[in-house]
């Protein structure tokens, strides 16, 4: 598949009638289910971090949840993911508990990370989630390390490494794109392009818009999504990934979406107008799915009302669970860190 070809597929609308065709019922209610589990529990963080609940940056997903309401159902299973700071409904999709992302954030001790990691730096090794990093740019090399270190076991998992539009900029992008290529290393590189890098257009920082096109320069065959669709964020990273397992190298994806937002809950966003943040929420990827299922008959609006409550519910149980956990014991200051004596650099369980 070149690059122009499957630019052309997305551009014309023909990859959206596809997938149109194969998705059911299903996978629908899987999409809005993930995606209400992502949006209820980033407006339920909002709220907590304003009463100042917790503390350290906070950065929500809201309005970007198709992006992985569409990986995870393209994923296989062994397949890793790594973000930068953007980062808690990634184990939220993953399946970890939602208790257990909620303490983490708290800093208490029955968080995934034991409370270390907080918003910024989320890490569930178990369900293969690399972070959570606030370096911007970081994970792009770390993520094709991880490629690497597969590659070398001669495992066929691939890694899916996003990044921001800001990411761009950073001369790690260029130098790990290079390597990547090189050595036709197992990862999917994923733009997620939101306009905006803190609060600076993409407009004001490159003459260059369309962000896919940075993998032409290194061959590397690359598309934009409209990350607004599940169907078509599924079908973009099950492409991708499918060229990735067949050994022909890392691939990337623009993903056009939009933070409803400001970049952390610090951020008032007022570099961009209302009316551009309502233009976006006209099609937001909830209200699309949530169409979707009602047009088809797959579930009455009772029924996803109904879905609604409970994931609600879930949340707020979540809270209950990180306010009642106890906040890690002074000790644990000095575990897992790289003063330990015997810090794995190559470890085989
Ligand atoms: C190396 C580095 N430079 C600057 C910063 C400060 N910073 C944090 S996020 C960000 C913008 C990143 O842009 P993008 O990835 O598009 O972020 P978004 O606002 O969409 O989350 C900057 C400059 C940083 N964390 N790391
Ligand atoms: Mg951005």
């Amino acid at each position: 598949m070149s690059d122009t070809a499957t630019s052309k597929a997305r551009n014309t609308g023909r990859s959206a009638k596809g997938a149109q065709a194969s998705f059911g019922k299903d996978i629908h209610l899987r999409w809005y289910k993930d995606m209400l589990l992502m949006r209820r529990f980033e407006e339920k963080t909002g709220q907590l971090y304003t009463q100042q609940k917790f503390g350290g940056f906070c950065h929500l997903y809201i309005g970007q949840e198709a992006i992985l309401a569409g990986l995870v159902t393209a994923m296989k299973k062994g397949d890793r993911i790594i973000t930068a700071y953007r980062d808690h409904a990634h184990p939220l999709v993953l399946g970890t508990p939602p208790g257990e992302v909620m303490a983490e954030l708290y800093g208490r001790s029955t968080g995934s990370s034991k409370g270390k990691g907080g918003s910024m730096h989320y890490f569930d090794k178990g369900r293969n989630f690399f972070g959570g990093h606030g370096i911007v740019g970081a994970q792009i090399a770390i993520g094709a390390g991880i490629a690497f270190a597969d590659k070398y076991r001669g495992g066929d998992q691939v890694t899916f490494c996003f990044m921001g539009d800001g990411a761009m900029r950073q001369g790690i992008l260029h130098e790990t794109f290079n390597m990547a290529m090189n050595w036709k290393l197992p990862v999917v590189f994923a733009i997620e392009n939101n306009d905006y890098a803190m609060g600076t257009s993409v407009e004001r920082t490159s003459t260059v818009r369309e962000l896919y096109k940075a993998g032409l320069s290194y061959n590397m065959p690359a598309a934009p999504v409209n990350a607004m669709s599940c169907q078509e964020v599924h079908q973009a990273f099950d492409e991708a990934a499918a060229h990735v397992r067949a050994g022909k190298g890392p691939f990337l994806l623009e993903l056009k979406t939009y933070r409803y937002r400001g970049h952390s809950m610090s951020d008032p966003a007022t570099y961009r107008t209302k009316e551009e943040v309502e233009e976006y929420k006209k099609r937001d990827p909830l209200e699309l799915v949530h169409r979707e299922i009602i047009t088809n008959k797959w579930a009455s609006e009772k029924q996803l009302e109904q879905m609604d409550n409970e994931v609600k519910a879930e949340v707020e149980e979540a809270v209950k669970f990180a306010e009642n956990s106890p906040h890690p014991e002074l000790e644990e200051l000095y575990v897992d860190v790289y003063t330990q004596k015997d810090y794995p650099f190559i470890k085989e369980d």
